[in-house]
């Protein structure tokens, strides 16, 4: 009997451990926007406004470019995950004749939303249409949330609906996905990492995605939030210049181009602390195993 209750106490005391670790994401969590009843804490920038319960951060209207960072700089070299939902709707299509595509008869909107790490302007914006807002930020890093097959050769586009991380460190990022040799403009790769998800962005659904970084490692999960889908080799302390080493600017940017829709940002929250490794959960759970074998003896 009296083993039985060390045991179940030892069982409450791990359970307890797990408990507080992931409480002190929690606690440490910094901003966390549900619903967005209001825009505090965050600055907007151009197209981006509070509508109902989300924030658009571009509007479904013809070539638009919106953003929102948070307004305090927060502290990216030593971890952070950021966890977020979009919903894109609303879309709509130019054709060359000057037809306007509504609804079902649209094949593809545009362009798309972007999470963005910079250390550049606390309203920083790029250029709309193929830009996604982020264009021409410079020391910055940009996770791509695209909807749009820029046709241009040079872009190397796979398709509509693609993540991509893009940066050139210190200098303007751009969003093509290959380097150019073009005498006239020359730029090494800004891709560091792309990834087609089979999850339509644009379905009208709300989706969810996460960006958790370690130094040396940017791991993003899209739809499944405990399996990356891509993770990437960067260390934001070497690829850009931070503010004293260590801070920077993270948001979101979006843009439309000649192909529209609502980008709608509906909850996104940043911790400074990494989400736990499996790891330290197995830590946790040998502990619990060694308290309770000592028990036994
Ligand atoms: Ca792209
Ligand atoms: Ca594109």
């Amino acid at each position: 009997m009296h083993f039985k209750k060390q045991k179940s106490a030892t069982l409450v005391a791990s359970i307890f451990a797990g408990l507080c670790w992931n409480q002190s994401v929690a606690v440490a969590a910094t901003f966390d926007f549900s619903n967005f009843p209001n825009s505090n804490g965050l600055t907007l920038v151009s197209d981006a406004a509070v509508v109902g319960n989300a924030l658009r951060l571009s509007s479904s209207n013809y070539s638009r470019a919106g953003g929102a960072f948070l307004s305090n700089m927060v502290n990216v070299a030593d971890g952070f995950t950021v966890t977020f939902s979009f919903q894109i709707t609303d879309r709509h299509q130019l054709l060359d004749d000057g037809t306007i595509l509504s609804g079902a008869a649209v094949a593809s909107g545009g362009d798309g939303l972007t999470f963005v790490v910079q250390n550049y302007a606390q309203n920083a914006l790029g250029l709309a249409n193929s830009g996604i807002g982020y264009y021409g930020i410079p020391n910055s890093l940009a996770v791509e949330f695209d909807t749009w097959k820029n046709q241009k050769s040079t872009y190397c586009e796979p398709n509509n609906n693609h993540i991509a991380v893009q940066s050139l460190g210190t200098a303007a990022n751009r969003p093509e996905h290959c380097a150019s040799t073009d005498p006239a403009d020359p730029f090494p790769n800004p891709n560091l990492g792309i990834y087609t998800p089979t999850v339509n962005f644009a379905d009208g659904a709300v989706h969810q995605a996460k960006i958790s970084y370690t130094a040396g490692s940017l791991k993003i999960f899209f739809v499944d939030l405990s399996n990356p889908v891509m993770n990437v080799n960067v260390n934001l302390q070497t690829l850009l210049s931070l503010k004293n080493g260590t801070d920077a600017y993270i948001g979101f940017t979006s843009s439309t181009g000649g192909a529209w829709e609502n980008h709608d940002l509906t909850s996104f929250s940043f911790g400074n602390v990494p989400e736990p490794s499996t790891g330290l959960f197995l830590g946790f759970g040998l502990m619990a195993i060694i308290g309770r074998t000592i028990r036994r003896k």
